[in-house]
């Protein structure tokens, strides 16, 4: 498949679409569809996918029954929790503590703009009340619809709502596949009467709580297909146009497929890793804020540090964080997690406008800075203690007016020939990551890519 980064990336970005238009107009068209190649007509809903490029960062929630045994969620079936005992933990579940506006508060605070939730993950329990089966939030002591109240929460608060999907479901005697110990009987199995199944259910979420984005997951076994992912991809789009489908819906790997195929989904799905550069192809980094998806008791949760300059490194990646939270069994999620997003939020409150509404780059991702750019400005997001003479390739197609603090306060610079020199001040603000603004005259986004 013809590499368009490499266009776009050599060419710089005007250059570079004439030609690939000129060239190899369907692989433009396929390249940027969100029907992938058996839907050719099908493109992303390009104005959602800009509101929620703009957005940047999210929670992510996995909570379930297992938050009783805090053992991982899906996996732990059939490994460290017996199949028996984990498919009877429904009968327990009672999160009497759940408070769907408190969460969504708390993801307000960190500053998170979006909240995507856990609905069936591979142990096909389903945390909203289902017309299709009784192993569902319906079926436990709690009995509240919890997928509804986070849902209208997240309404209220004006924060973008979706919802995760699990195709694969180890439960369900339907699914030819299993995970663990006794392996599945699949005498019942009949994946036709499965994806039937998956159907309504999808339908279900869709027609009773609008989420903007439906965020796929478990696509990766034999028994799911290329095909069918495509086919997914057109039902969901042709129920509700303004929606979000992640690229797990068929069978591309997660960030970038090589080969011949065109994939279905929106946005590319890094996990657990920062995603690469990419201006042209939307993507998620989707990373848990401890180790576990699922609550653990005492879990290491990650420091103030580690998750803002993952949060730098991708947005100057062009990227969004979806950051993951463990409910713990009452429904609360626990302090330590709650500390670790105001922190993040404290930060956020200061140097948001680094973040939100920006493109990657032009000076590419490093150990050492990431950057931003929206309007006049770019952003250098500093990722570790830096002071003294910070020297960088000089922006061309823009003139530089004044470089300060994300406060305003002016910072001494120079242009030498094609360098800039920025004279950092002995000591900077922030513990972990800092930000000065270039505040430049001409249009950013014509700023080729460029090596610090
Ligand atoms: O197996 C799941 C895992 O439990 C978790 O849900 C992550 C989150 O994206 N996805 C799968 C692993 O790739």
């Amino acid at each position: 498949m013809i590499d368009l980064q490499f266009f776009f990336r050599h060419f710089g970005q005007r250059m570079a679409m004439a030609v690939v238009v000129f060239l190899f107009p369907w692989l433009l068209f396929a390249q940027l569809s969100g029907g992938g190649e058996f839907n050719p007509d099908l493109h992303t809903n390009e104005q959602l996918l800009k509101r929620w490029q703009s957005l940047r960062f999210g929670m992510f929630v996995h909570w379930g029954p297992v938050s009783l045994r805090g053992t991982e969620i899906g996996w732990s079936r059939g490994t460290q929790v017996p199949v028996t005992d984990y498919d009877s933990l429904y009968k327990e579940f009672n999160p009497v503590l759940f408070d769907a506006e408190a969460w969504v508060d708390l993801a307000k605070e960190a500053g998170m703009k979006y909240l995507v939730f856990v609905t069936k993950h591979h142990d096909g329990f389903c945390m909203w009340p289902s017309a299709y089966t009784d192993y569902d939030i319906g079926s436990t002591p709690f009995r509240r619809d919890i997928t509804g109240e986070l849902a209208q929460a997240c309404r209220d608060a004006g924060i973008m709502f979706g919802t995760y999907y699990s195709i694969l479901d180890w439960w369900n005697p339907l699914y030819p596949g299993g995970h663990g110990n006794p392996p599945k009987d699949t005498s019942r199995a009949d994946m036709k009467k499965y994806i039937t199944y998956m159907y309504h259910q999808l339908d279900e979420l869709l027609d009773r709580y609008q989420p903007e984005v439906i965020w796929f997951d478990g696509q990766w076994e034999r028994y799911w297909t290329h095909e069918e992912g495509g086919k997914l991809y057109a039902h969901l789009r042709k129920k509700k146009d303004d929606l979000l489908i992640n690229n797990r819906v068929d069978k591309g790997n997660v960030q970038g497929e090589k080969g011949t195929k065109i994939y279905a989904g929106d946005f590319l799905t890094p996990e657990q890793r920062i995603g690469a550069y990419d201006l042209q192809n939307p993507w998620e980094s989707c990373i848990t804020i401890a180790r576990q998806w699922a609550w653990k008791p005492n879990d290491k949760v990650k420091s103030r540090g580690e998750i803002l300059r993952t949060l730098a490194l991708a947005a100057g990646g062009n990227g969004n964080l979806l950051l993951n939270v463990s409910p713990m069994l009452d429904g609360r999620i626990e302090r330590r997690q709650q500390q670790r997003l105001r922190e993040v939020g404290a930060w956020l409150k200061h140097y948001g406008d680094a973040i939100y509404g920006t493109t990657g780059g032009p000076y590419l991702p490093d150990s050492v800075m990431a950057s931003t750019r929206k309007e006049n400005k770019i952003y250098l997001l500093l990722l570790q203690e830096q002071k003294g003479d910070l020297a960088l390739a000089a922006p061309p197609k823009v003139k530089i007016e004044e470089v300060t603090l994300m406060d305003g306060k002016a910072i001494p610079w120079e242009k030498k020939k094609d360098e800039l020199h920025i004279a950092l001040p002995a000591s900077l603000p922030d513990p972990d990551v800092n930000v000065i603004v270039i505040q430049v005259k001409g249009d950013v986004s014509e700023i080729p890519d460029l090596r610090r």
